[in-house]
């Protein structure tokens, strides 16, 4: 089943935390047929802030974006599927919320650029999925199995 085991990284940020929004991402992702294979919940520290954004120390906005997801817990996460990645991206809407698609993640629960509910894997970041994993898991922290749907979610399962 090589071509649906595609792993992105996930993040519900600390706003989707207290927001109680948590289990909202998890079904979202879970229904449409991802399958979820680590989770950690956790608060992150300033260096993993630091390395976890790196490409954007040097922006405006970059010590409030470390301030930010250092704030509180947040629920770090990989999901497996069939251009996990990329889906992930669609179904999370825009980066400001205020421009993202109602129906989306982002567009049906924010409306502030700061806190924007979610974090996922860039796709058109070479790579980025496996970094950010690696950043925040160790391989034994990530589940190998399959779920009893999969027939029913990939034609040629
Ligand atoms: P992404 O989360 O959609 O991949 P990035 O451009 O990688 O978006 O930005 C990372 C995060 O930084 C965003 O999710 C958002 O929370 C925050 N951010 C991006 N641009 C701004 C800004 O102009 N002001 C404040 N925060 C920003």
């Amino acid at each position: 089943m090589s071509h649906h085991d595609e792993r992105t990284f996930v993040m519900a940020k600390p706003d989707a935390v207290q927001r109680g929004l948590t289990g909202e991402i998890i079904t979202r992702l879970e229904e449409r047929g991802l399958k979820l294979v680590g989770a950690k919940f956790m608060q992150i520290d300033q260096e993993l802030a630091e390395a976890h954004y790196g490409e954007h120390e040097d922006k405006p906005f970059f010590d409030e974006l470390v301030e930010f997801i250092t704030s509180g817990p947040v629920m770090a996460m990989v999901w497996e599927g069939g251009d996990a990645t990329r889906q992930v991206r669609q179904m999370m809407g825009a980066t400001d919320p205020a421009d993202a698609a109602p129906g989306t993640i982002r567009g049906d629960y924010g409306l502030d650029l700061g806190q924007n509910i979610i974090h996922g894997s860039d796709h058109e970041d070479e790579g980025a999925n496996e970094r950010e994993i690696e950043l925040f898991f160790d391989e034994d922290e990530l589940v190998d199995y399959s779920r009893s749907d999969e027939p029913w979610v990939y034609e040629d399962e």
